[in-house]
């Protein structure tokens, strides 16, 4: 590929990052090819829908499908970018597993050619592109290969991770700033020319791991500061104070900015991200494990004052608001308040009712709890207990006069209580 051209894309992966991503090439004016494992999201973009939800995505590509721009398939084929956006788990011990990453560098390299370039954005541990390049070379020894070939490689292989906020995706793909992480400086050079197309914020050029790095700790840097709300939320259960008040009231200092406390962390990104930190140098990440820790315990926390509340007033019609692993979103994923939620409904059945207006129905995993999906007036008509799971603006809408007779336990420091004084 030579910089002047319009590159041909293909895009691994049509999950959250990667369908609004090759959408977004897409309308930047290259043929974009989305592949995908799943057939059903292969037919549903190849029909100009989506599959998930996220703010303009649906206008965004019906457009470009039906402009001929992005089509989808479940087969690899030749092109001049591939840009690699399959999940990144953690199994046993919290160890990452790279199979979907290493899948996709597989067939990559079948159908890769000299001048392409490679680019991983799916959250990695430090090492990842350096393997990903290991197995190329293995795979293709007829091309030469950057870091460890003589002379000007055949292919251009960098890690240029991704940092949008779900919610906010297509503003803040063209938005913020990037780090484009190449193999070598040549690699990073072709992958710059390449974000430059669509991408406004800086793009700012480093080495493979570094940028590896760097996404961790984005995340990680995250979950500490929420450990630390969430530690406070504790503490201050224990000593009778209203959390959401102390952390107001040191906000004010100019050079204090506490984050809030909640459920705990979810979504499939700080939740998970740190681990590969922890994993990767378990000596000295104390504190970044500690975090962890400090997060998912906050799901057992809540469980234990809420039920605590729910004994000591006899509540008879429990509404847990939200289940989405935060506002304004359907996703459900590493969710603390679907936990808590389910855990409720184990413990106290059809006493349980669920206001999700992100949800048509529960989720499988309430089957014969006895707990059930309500609307929120409906909720307001027949409940006695509230807990705020989850932040959605239509929560937040309800005025002191329709919840001040209700007992409520304010997870999400949404529902002050006016009555302390
Ligand atoms: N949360 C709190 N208190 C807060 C802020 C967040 O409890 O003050 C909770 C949320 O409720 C949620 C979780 O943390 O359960 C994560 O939410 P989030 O909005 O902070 O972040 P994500 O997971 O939606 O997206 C993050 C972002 N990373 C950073 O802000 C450093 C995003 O930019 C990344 O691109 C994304 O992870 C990712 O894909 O890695």
């Amino acid at each position: 590929m030579t910089s002047n051209k319009t590159p041909s894309v293909t895009v691994v992966g049509l999950g959250y990052i990667g369908l609004p991503t090759a959408a977004v090439i897409a309308r930047s004016g290259c043929s974009v090819l989305g592949i995908d494992v799943s057939q059903h999201v292969v037919d549903t973009i190849n029909n100009g829908k989506i599959h998930i939800e996220e703010v303009d995505l649906d206008g965004l590509v019906q457009s470009v499908v039906a402009q001929g721009l992005l089509r989808a398939s479940l087969k690899f084929e030749p092109s001049d970018v591939f840009v690699i956006a399959v999940p990144t788990p953690f199994g046993d011990n919290h160890a990452p597993d790279l199979s979907y990453v290493m899948e996709a560098t597989k067939n990559v390299a079948n159908v890769l050619k000299s001048g392409d370039t490679i680019i991983l954005e799916s959250t990695s541990p430090v090492g990842t592109t350096e393997k990903m390049r290991d197995l190329i070379s293995e795979l293709r020894p007829d091309l030469k290969i950057p870091g460890i070939c003589d002379g000007t490689p055949d292919i251009s292989l960098a890690y240029c991770p991704e940092r949008v906020l779900p919610g906010k995706i297509l503003e803040e793909l063209i938005k913020n700033d990037r780090s484009i992480g190449g193999i070598t400086p040549r690699c990073s050079r072709k992958a710059l020319s390449f974000y430059k197309r669509f991408v406004r914020g800086e793009c700012v050029t480093t080495t493979a791991s570094a940028a590896e790095m760097t996404k961790l700790v984005e995340n990680s840097y995250r979950d500490v500061n929420i450990a630390f709300a969430n530690e406070l939320s504790m503490i201050a259960d224990d000593m009778g104070l209203d959390v959401w008040e102390v952390i107001a009231l040191a906000n004010r200092h100019p050079r204090v900015n506490i984050l809030q406390p909640g459920p705990g962390v979810g979504g499939h990104c700080i939740a998970v991200d740190p681990w590969f930190i922890i994993h990767g140098s378990p000596d000295h990440s104390p504190l970044i494990k500690t975090a962890r820790n400090v997060n998912d315990g906050k799901v057992d926390h809540v469980l234990e004052q809420a039920s605590k509340m729910i004994d000591r007033h006899g509540a008879k019609n429990i509404a847990c608001m939200g289940l989405a692993f935060k506002a304004n979103i359907d996703d459900f994923r590493e969710s603390p308040a679907l936990k808590i939620a389910e855990k409720l409904a184990k413990r106290y059945g059809n006493k349980i009712k669920i206001i999700e207006p992100y949800a048509e129905e529960l989720p499988a995993s309430f089957d014969g709890s006895g707990a059930t999906l309500i609307d929120i007036d409906t909720a307001l008509d027949e409940c006695d207990m509230f807990i705020t799971l989850v932040d959605h603006d239509i929560f937040k809408s309800v005025p002191l006069a329709e919840r001040q007779s209700k007992i409520v336990y304010d997870v999400r420091g949404i529902w002050p209580d006016q009555s302390k004084f």
